[in-house]
């Protein structure tokens, strides 16, 4: 494929912001990283939340109550820096008033609280959780194959 090509693959995937996936809430509770190990085993990972249409299908999946751990998490190094679970960086948020606060020091990781907003929480804590299962059908990867055949 030439340089050209790609180039133009790149810009037309990077304009396309469609939802990222399906979400699943799992009535289950667990520490954030066993419920990590859990979604992604069973579907892709724990919840990525990329824009509001992103946070309007997640908070979709339950009629009330949606406290649960989603995937966001701080930069093992860079404390500041938030990282989604086999995502990149941060680039939606929807903190609770006065979060993040890294309470103690030890405040790592993300909980949806009841309300949908979120808190930094320590990881330990026994809570339900949101995986997903990423969006293949019509996203990245349909776009790419598409184009491809295109060319
Ligand atoms: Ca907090």
């Amino acid at each position: 494929m030439t340089m050209a090509k790609n180039i133009f693959i790149t810009i037309f995937l990077g304009l396309f912001k469609g939802p990222v996936g399906k979400y699943i809430h799992v009535d289950m509770s667990q520490t954030w990283s066993e419920a990590q190990s859990y979604c992604q085993t069973k579907y892709s990972d724990l919840a990525v939340v990329n824009s509001q249409k992103d946070h309007e299908l997640l908070v979709a999946v339950k009629t009330q109550d949606l406290s649960g751990w989603i995937g966001l998490h701080r930069d093992d190094v860079n404390v500041s820096l938030w990282k989604w679970s086999g995502e990149g960086k941060m680039r939606y948020q929807n903190w609770a008033k006065d979060q993040p606060n890294n309470y103690e020091g030890r405040q790592n990781v993300v909980r949806m609280m009841s309300s949908g907003k979120w808190n930094d929480y320590p990881q330990g804590y026994y809570l339900t959780f949101y995986c997903y299962i990423r969006n293949n059908g019509f996203g990245k990867n349909y776009l790419h194959n598409h184009i491809s055949r295109t060319f």
